[in-house]
């Protein structure tokens, strides 16, 4: 097959493989598109936890969007972990250069395991800037709390929360209701017209390293590919459900979830 779309992802590495770029990749790879990359940072980690972040300069990370979008057109732009003010500064502005319509942006602050992945001044600027420029945001619940100033308890306060980053400025929001203890996950699909709960049954394992990237990644696939933002949430989260089912049980602690769950490979090679 041919890829049936391409997509630009900005993100950081992650030496586990299990989220950032890495699963970035195996995403939009498994859902049969084509991935391009401007890496923000490269974290050194495995599945018990995060040991250093390494920045990647400003400029080059745009350099990396502009020179690359300069000679493939990216369908879509999917952007996870921003690591400070100056990056999102510089992304924003490559962001402006490039006109592509379609942005996903999973506002990545905390790894798995706890550690920070972005500074407290930056969030500020994701909020008052990035966030208004692109098309879909995917907070999970401690993100959304952040972002909206207010404190997650339930579904209604989800939809509260969504509806406050909608008035500040937000085209779609979709909040992960993952880190609720609750049977049921429902996510809030939202914006200015319409509201759609998706609802999926939670999976208990360890091993859920990479969903938030994952899940925006899939969003930004099938959207990329014609899908509409409230149909490409909810293929996205079965995408996420199936990877996170098949589970891998790799590394000592939480490990990654299987991207390859959707394809079968049928050729052979000797
Ligand atoms: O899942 C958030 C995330 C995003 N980006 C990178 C990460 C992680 C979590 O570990 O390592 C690079």
């Amino acid at each position: 097959m041919s890829p049936k779309s391409k997509i630009l992802i900005i993100a950081g590495s992650d030496s586990s493989g299990g989220a950032g770029i890495q699963a970035d990749i195996k995403t939009v790879t498994s859902l049969g598109s084509y991935a391009m990359t401007a890496i923000t940072a490269v974290t050194i980690q495995n599945t018990t936890g995060v040991s250093s972040i390494v920045s990647i300069k400003a400029k080059d990370i745009s350099k990396q969007i502009e020179f690359t979008c300069k000679d493939i057109k990216p369908d879509a732009i999917k952007i996870g972990m921003l690591h400070s003010s100056k990056i999102i500064e510089a992304v924003s502005n490559s962001l402006n250069k490039i006109k592509i319509n379609k942005i996903i942006l999973d506002p990545v602050m905390v790894a798995k395991g706890g550690a920070k992945l972005i500074h407290d001044k930056a969030i500020k600027i994701l909020k008052n800037d990035l966030m208004k420029k692109v098309t879909l945001i995917t907070p999970n619940i401690p993100e959304a709390e952040i972002l909206s100033n207010t404190k997650i308890n339930n579904v209604n306060d989800m939809i509260i929360a969504a509806k406050i980053l909608i008035s500040l400025g937000a085209k779609n929001v979709f909040l992960k209701g993952g880190h609720m203890n609750d049977e049921i996950i429902s996510d809030v699909f939202i914006n200015k017209k319409e509201i759609k709960i998706i609802k999926n049954k939670k999976i208990t394992t360890k091993n859920t390293h990479g969903t938030g990237c994952t899940l925006s990644s899939a969003i930004s696939t099938f959207f990329s590919c014609g899908k509409s933002l409230k149909k490409s949430c909810e293929l996205g989260t079965k995408y996420v459900q199936n990877a996170i089912g098949s589970n891998l049980n790799y590394g000592k602690g939480q490990g990654p979830i299987n991207h390859l769950n959707s394809i079968v490979i049928s050729k052979k090679y000797k």
